[in-house]
């Protein structure tokens, strides 16, 4: 009768250890264990199906850089829990591809951490390359200075790690009082004209910009403001034949619109929206590149998981056409992305 008793038990409990081992494996080949818990991938390859293109990580505010032939992706990191409707982020992440399809994930290059002067917050930022070092330009929390502010990290590589430059903010939030707000001094974007002049181009409700020396650490010369309809943020410069090209977040939740010039400091024409709302996110931060003889249009969205949202976004990437009179025709947003280029 014992006997009994304990084969019985021992049976169930086989049982249940059978039934939990065929729920995690069969959980775990769904990618949902892996999505649910957030996990970060052991291989650092992935080959990317679709919009979202990073799906085991949420990545947010891109910005990229083509060097050497290949494409670097510098991407925010969000890290709020499911329901906390507030950015949690305090690093930055780095990707690259030689085909926009395979990408390869990079330990992280930089954090909040490395700059003493900051408290928190790693939000949007870009890189540019000058003189055989890398510098990247990104909005963070002042611990002392109230308000947001923008720091440089640089490296000698495009991956990292990267340390701080200065030692100290570059902009600050008393440096501009047009807008009134304590977060107006963020999402840098920066550009070196034919001339070698860099600029660098900021903010939120005002667009601000300043030039830098050659050093790209120092202003060179006054803040001053690009007047531009509807602004919110994520100002993003690029050049393609003669045109500059000034696009940027409006109204709230965000389009993307954008202006043309024949110059930086303008006068910049409105043209108009470029990306509607992006999926459940109320901000959309683009990019903008070409690679291979392609154009390409990446962003973010709150698409991923059913926890997917504006403070757990994921980066996005799809084709941007011109016309021929060099205005950018309205971006379709699709769940399939780009396919492999060589
Ligand atoms: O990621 C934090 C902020 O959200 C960015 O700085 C903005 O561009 C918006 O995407």
């Amino acid at each position: 009768m014992t006997s009994n008793v304990f084969l019985q038990k021992r049976f169930y409990i086989t049982l249940q250890v059978l039934i939990s081992f065929g729920l995690f494996a069969l959980l775990s080949g769904c990618g949902l264990l892996q999505r649910s818990t957030n996990a970060a991938l052991q291989n650092d390859s992935l080959i990317v199906k679709g919009n979202p293109i990073i799906k085991h990580k949420y990545t947010a505010d891109p910005a990229a850089l083509v060097y050497n032939d290949t494409v670097y992706l510098y991407t925010g990191h969000d890290e709020a829990p499911a329901k906390r409707e507030s950015y949690i982020m305090h690093d930055w992440q780095v990707f690259s591809s030689t085909d926009m399809v395979n990408w390869k994930e990079h330990p992280v290059p930089m954090k909040v951490k490395d700059f003493a002067w900051a408290k928190d917050d790693a939000w949007a930022a870009q890189v540019i390359n000058r003189n055989g070092k890398f510098y990247w330009y990104v909005a963070m929390t002042h611990a002392t200075i109230h308000g947001k502010a923008i720091g440089v990290g640089v490296s000698d590589k495009p991956t990292g790690p990267f340390k701080d430059a200065i030692g100290a903010a570059l902009i600050t939030n008393n440096m501009t009082t047009d807008a009134k707000i304590s977060w107006d001094d963020i999402d840098p974007t920066v550009i070196i004209d034919d001339k070698g002049q860099a600029y660098l181009i900021w903010g939120n409700t005002k667009c601000y910009y300043a030039k830098l020396k050659e050093n790209m650490t120092e202003l060179d010369g006054p803040i001053k403001l690009f007047n531009l309809p509807r602004f919110t943020e994520a100002p993003w410069i690029h050049k393609r034949k003669d045109w500059y090209y000034l696009s940027y977040a409006s109204e709230f939740p965000e389009k993307i619109v954008y202006a043309m010039s024949r110059h930086i400091e303008g006068p910049w024409e409105y043209k108009g929206i470029l990306n509607e709302i992006a999926g459940n996110s109320n901000t959309n931060h683009q990019a903008i590149i070409d690679y291979k003889g392609k154009s390409y249009f990446i962003y973010h969205n709150g698409s991923i998981n059913t926890e997917g949202g504006s403070f757990r976004r994921s980066v996005c990437i799809d084709y941007l056409k011109y016309n021929r009179d060099g205005t950018m025709k309205p971006v379709q947003m699709t769940t399939e992305g780009v396919k492999a280029v060589r």
